[in-house]
């Protein structure tokens, strides 16, 4: 125990909660932890300016000039802490079978047991912030309210871009409401006068799910994903959990709307693995001959859909987030201009590069500048041979911020969606594009979704890690179940989406794209959009519904030629046949669990192979 505190000391909070089970928990949690003191954070822009300049002051942020970056922050984030952990990820179900083959498992108890003694203590000499969140519209019917134990004020000014914050959760939550609660720490307790350092964090990193008891624990880290606990933690591993257990879906999903020049607007979903660049597509802006014939593009979100049956009879999706947490290098006023905008002020960076203006740089960005500090915070030129921000570094922007946001992005009923996208980075084999023949086929494609890892330049398939519905890593419980859970919602939703699989990634033998992509990407969306209203045909192959040549608009795309778009879409035999035997592989992991109607589908696709 705490010296400087005696057992009593947080037996009343030095606030108001109007949660007796939160009161609770904030009290015993605070035994555990010996935090110097407790904080309740509301959100506010005036709670924004004290701890950022707090956290200038400790040298965590680095205020950017405020004529190119109006209120923004840098951070660098200590070299060992960049990125989320997947291999100290964990779902702690009671028995192992209920996290399945691609979660690590351990016992709930043996796991709490572990991480009681990790927290001991662990906030000495630090301020624990609570940090009541709601993620979705707070009326939303789905919204969840969370409460994040948390000491690093690096997390407290994220979340406050991140999620709904303040007095307007706890009047949600009300003195009886339920909360998840997330504890989060990262793991450097200072000693009586020891110096603080920029990024504090631990070696060993704990990111801890109880889907049962529906709690978080973290440890160790302090960035992103390992320690924004409403995003990938609750709004994924949990809200995945609860989702099937109450009849909705927490997917790792881009929404957008797209208006037709007839003024017709239809929304989709959209999961891609990591690196396929779902932000850009989220953010699209149409090229100009789009945009003059009338299209026009909008944002729900960029992450994360959580989709239920809606009134009108559809999937009703709301993106549960208030925020971007988006990579950084390769985003440009070329690449997403939207996202520019986005992050033009009130934004939080982290890992990037800093000019000599105070501004900042990422690969990708512009031509580099002859001098920078690196996310290091080392001098950098381009001589240096080295990347001078982490690939993994990101922005934290409030989403209202991008200029195409969607009228209705907080609407609590959400916005009906009428197609869901999936897709990979695939060198060879998958189409641009085709739509599956119906739900269950659908479920099927997502299912065997993934891309490539090692480089196909001369036209072979190479190795494909599976990543179903892009949530290997964000699936709370047995990936056999949740294809359980996606089959059964067929029975739940009285206008089915139609479901397509893209790829924008693939090449000829030389290596070279077949597929302009980015901005270009609108008219495989045209097409998509079409297809969901019944206003064109589609040819059926072995894979499913494809374009006809006719029906798929390259007018004004310079020298796209009939042959491109035919190497674009081609189905080769030879390259599914290697396909089939590598989904076999990913099935076979997960044959205990994996529903009949999936690998009837395989069935079928070989059959139609045949
Ligand atoms: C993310 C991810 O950061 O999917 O969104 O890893
Ligand atoms: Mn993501």
């Amino acid at each position: 125990m705490n010296a400087n505190m005696n057992t009593n000391e947080f037996e009343k909070l030095p606030f108001d909660c109007p949660n007796v089970a939160l009161e609770k928990w904030i009290r015993k949690m605070a035994v555990v932890c010996q935090p110097d003191r407790i904080v309740l954070c509301d959100g506010s822009d005036q709670e924004w300016d004290a701890l950022t300049d707090q956290l200038v002051e400790s040298k965590t942020l680095i205020r950017l000039d405020p004529k190119l970056h109006p209120n923004s922050f840098l951070a660098r984030s200590h070299p060992s802490d960049t990125a989320r952990v997947e291999d100290r990820t964990f779902i702690c179900s009671l028995r192992e079978s209920d996290a399945g083959p691609t979660n690590h498992w351990r016992h709930p108890e043996k796991m709490k047991a572990l991480l009681r003694d990790k927290f001991q203590g662990s906030m000495q000499g630090r301020t624990m912030y609570v940090v009541p969140f709601c993620m979705g519209p707070i009326d939303s019917p789905l919204a969840l309210v969370g409460v994040e134990l948390t000491d690093s004020p690096y997390v407290v000014v994220s979340m406050k871009i991140m999620c709904h914050m303040g007095q307007k959760v706890f009047r949600k939550l009300g003195a009886h409401g339920a909360f998840i609660p997330c504890l989060h720490s990262v793991g450097a307790p200072l000693a009586k006068g020891q110096s603080d350092s920029a990024w504090p964090c631990n070696d060993e990193k704990y990111i801890v799910h109880f889907p049962e008891t529906r709690e978080v624990w973290s440890f160790g880290s302090g960035y992103g994903g390992n320690a924004l606990l409403g995003k990938k933690c609750v709004a994924l591993r949990i809200a995945s959990t609860i989702a099937r257990d109450h009849g909705w879906m927490a997917e790792h999903m881009l929404i957008m709307g797209l208006e037709s020049p007839d003024g017709v607007k239809t929304y989709l979903t959209a999961a891609f693995p990591s690196s396929c660049g779902k932000t850009n597509l989220a953010m699209i802006t149409p090229p100009e001959d789009y945009q003059k014939a009338g299209w026009k593009t909008t944002l729900v979100g960029d992450d994360i859909a959580w989709l239920w049956p809606g009134k009108s009879g559809k999937l009703h999706a709301i993106n549960p987030e208030t925020g971007f947490f988006g990579v950084a290098p390769g985003t440009s006023w070329q690449s997403n201009p939207n996202a520019m905008h986005a992050l033009s002020k009130n934004t939080i960076f982290t890992n990037v590069a800093l000019t000599d203006q105070n501004g900042v740089w990422w690969e990708g960005l512009s031509a580099p500048p002859s001098h920078l500090i690196d996310w290091t915070g080392q001098d950098w030129t381009p001589q240096s041979g080295r990347l001078a921000a982490h690939a993994n570094s990101r922005f934290t922007a409030p989403a209202d911020q991008c200029p195409n946001i969607d009228p209705e992005w907080q609407n609590p009923e959400g916005v009906p969606i009428d197609a869901i996208v999936f897709g990979g980075r695939r060198p060879t084999t998958m189409p641009l594009i085709f739509q599956a023949f119906d739900w269950t086929h659908g479920v099927f494609l997502g299912a065997t979704q993934g891309s490539e890892t090692t480089a196909a330049a001369s036209g072979t398939v190479g190795t494909v890690r599976r990543d179903p519905m892009a949530m290997l890593p964000f699936c709370g419980y047995n990936m056999g179940d949740y294809f359980a859970h996606w089959l059964d919602m067929r029975k739940h939703i009285r206008r089915l989406p139609r479901i397509f699989h893209v790829n924008w990634f693939r090449k000829d033998a030389q290596g070279n794209f077949l597929w302009p992509g980015f901005r270009q990407n609108i008219r495989v969306l045209e097409w998509i959009v079409k297809r969901c209203h019944g206003r064109i045909p589609g040819h059926e192959t072995p894979i499913g519904w494809t374009p006809d040549w006719e029906d798929f608009c390259v007018e004004g795309l310079e020298g796209f030629t009939h042959d491109q778009f035919d190497a674009a879409m081609e189905f080769r035999r030879e390259d599914f046949l290697a396909e089939i035997t590598s989904q076999n592989q990913f099935f076979l992991k997960l044959y205990h669990s994996m529903p009949k109607e999936l690998l009837c589908q395989h069935e079928l696709l070989m059959a139609r192979m045949a």
